[in-house]
């Protein structure tokens, strides 16, 4: 390949100049789910991919679990993540995850095959009536529309790299987001010697406040008696986290969150759990940082009635543009990047003269309440670690106890996350090291966990990963074709499963019909999952190592026993059953 001073490339067809525009914006993986629309893209990866050249083919056996996967590289590694799937049928089949990609701000290229003849017009065009079932009046991505922040379906090669960079960069700049490329046939087989390369993108600058709003927040943070914080989402910005321990520890200020990333070390004196609902009548401040998606009360207009505290929101997005209705009230909205954000307030604090005795003794106080939850904490998990059925507070203390701070937990629970979210913090120090999988965000579905799981060990090979399911969820999820993901290629994970037998967060009969037929019956619809079938086995089918748990004695050995196979490179899978 030789660049002229047209920059232009010479290139054996189109599809080799899509492959090299790939490898020049450093993609690393494509991952895909096959439609014969892309044999040229496959031509070139492999001679690529056989030269040790990148963007490596993953080949991935379900589009959901593809989606997944590129999510969970996106939360591991911060870079915007390459799909490719089948025309029409391979994008509805991924149309969940991609919305879910949408809410969680993940930036994703997807390239979708589609066509535009149907009667051997072009080389390579239509192969058979298959596709003109594929075609969709008005272009298919209308089909996703409101999931993705831009689209495109070029018309021509004469501009394609320069399509495709800058869906690249659209996808990568805030409010990061997936982008669809609907990428024809006609113009994947294309016979062409030279091809147009754009000029290298650049990215936009990173979002943060004025000055004079930073400031003003400053001078609520210090004046305040009572300031607490709150996140859910800061850690997806690793520097962010030094950055909030430190402004934490400058004022002596309590930090909660529900973790969709790791956004604060648990083991620390001001790391307060999840709940902040028992201090907010004391409270003077409430700090809402990335967490706008999904404040830590409701209904959203309730905080009012609950504490005079001033709130403010600091968010990229802090009045959720993508919601129809809101309605969460506050006192200021700091639209900024918090990675920046906050390191410009440690700065601005710094240079107050503060209120030592006041601080310290906010900052003893509060190290004496995290001490309190966490021995409150231990003692209840230990008070139910004989019960059979197993106890799920048994299991999640047992977990924290076996896993190391390198460990990765991937958490898809439903009613049991918010004790996952309590019990799993005695070590969860590193950033990067846990991942909320119905939305990091805020909730986007179920069935994602264990191609995040995947994803994320494929971006960061040295953890041992650890996807937390339901057997609800984990039934959602794309099973054979994650099972098989990691077999193929060589990505061994662990998941637990927490099995009750049903979906327990569906028996809401009561609360609306409490004298109802599902009461008076004892017949709950939507509720079951069952009967159990052995889940062990299926990893049994694709060469992994599984258990099924039900001693409550035996939880802490088979989890070390499972995460040494994981560890020594093999599938795993833990079936716990739990009571209901
Ligand atoms: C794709 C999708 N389908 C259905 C739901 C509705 N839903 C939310 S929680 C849940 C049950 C999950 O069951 P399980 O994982 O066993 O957890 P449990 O409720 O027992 O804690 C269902 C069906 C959803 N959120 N997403």
């Amino acid at each position: 390949m030789c660049e002229s001073s047209m920059a232009e490339i010479t290139v054996e067809d189109a599809a080799h100049g899509y492959v090299e525009m790939l490898h020049r914006l450093g993609v690393d993986y494509v991952f895909s789910s096959p439609g014969s629309e892309f044999i040229p893209l496959w031509e070139h990866l492999a001679r690529y991919n056989s030269e040790g050249k990148k963007p490596f083919y993953l080949n991935i056996r379900h589009e959901s679990a593809a989606l997944s996967m590129a999510k969970g590289y996106y939360m591991a590694s911060g870079r915007a993540q390459v799909l490719l799937t089948h025309v029409l049928a391979g994008l509805l089949h991924g149309a969940m995850e991609l919305k879910a990609a949408y809410t969680d701000q993940i930036p994703l290229l997807l390239m979708v095959g589609q066509n535009r003849t149907h009667d051997g017009e072009v080389y390579g065009g239509t192969p058979g009536p298959p596709y003109l079932s594929f075609t969709e009046v008005g272009g298919q991505q209308r089909l996703v529309q409101p999931y993705v922040k831009w689209g495109a379906s070029p018309e021509t090669n004469a501009n394609i790299l320069a399509t495709i960079q800058r869906a690249y960069q659209i996808a990568s700049s805030e409010v990061k987001g997936p982008v669809l490329l609907s990428v024809s046939r006609e113009l994947l087989f294309e016979k062409t010697d030279t091809m147009r390369l754009p000029p290298k993108y650049v990215l936009p600058t990173p979002i943060t406040a004025e000055p004079k709003v930073l400031h003003e927040l400053k001078e609520m943070l210090v004046k305040a008696e009572n300031p607490l914080i709150y996140t859910r989402y800061l850690g997806r910005s690793h520097g962010a986290v030094a950055s909030l321990v430190e402004l934490a520890e400058l004022l002596s200020v309590p930090v909660f969150e529900t973790p969709g990333y790791m956004n604060f070390p648990t083991n620390h004196r001001l790391h307060m759990g999840t709940s902040v609902s028992p201090y907010l009548k004391e409270a003077d401040l409430l700090l809402v940082i990335d967490s706008s998606s999904w404040p830590p009360w409701y209904p959203p207009g309730s905080i009012r009635g609950s504490t005079e505290a001033k709130i403010v929101f600091m968010d990229i997005d802090p009045i959720q543009l993508k919601y129809p209705t809101y309605g969460y009230p506050a006192d200021l909205l700091v639209k900024a990047d918090s990675g920046v954000a906050i390191p410009q307030l440690v700065e601005l604090v710094k240079a107050e003269k503060l209120g030592e005795p006041m601080v310290q003794a906010r900052g003893e106080r509060w190290a004496a309440e995290h001490k309190r939850i966490r021995d409150e904490l231990e003692k209840k998990a230990l008070a139910v670690k004989d019960e059979t059925p197993i106890d799920p507070r048994w299991l999640s203390y047992c977990i924290d106890q076996v896993i190391d701070e390198n460990t990765v937990i991937v958490n898809e629970t439903i009613t049991h996350g918010s004790m996952i979210h309590q019990y799993i913090e005695r070590n969860r120090v590193v950033p990067g090291t846990r991942y909320e999988s119905t939305g990091p965000v805020a909730h986007t579905g179920l069935g994602q966990g264990m191609g995040i799981a995947l994803g994320v060990k494929l971006a960061d090979p040295d953890k041992t990963v650890v996807a937390l399911e339901g057997d609800g969820t984990f039934n959602y999820n794309p099973v054979l074709a994650c099972l098989g993901a990691s077999q193929e290629h060589g990505i061994p994970f662990m998941t637990v499963i927490y099995n009750n037998g049903c979906y327990a967060a569906m028996k809401g009969h009561a609360r609306y019909y409490p004298e109802g037929h599902s009461v008076t019956r004892d017949q709950y619809y939507g509720v079951s999952c069952g009967p159990t079938p052995h889940y062990a086995k299926l990893v049994e089918a694709y060469d992994g190592y599984s258990e099924t748990v039900e001693d409550p004695k035996e939880v802490k050995p088979s989890l070390l026993r499972a995460l040494k196979q994981v560890r020594e490179g093999t599938l795993t899978l833990l079936d716990v059953r739990l009571r209901q």
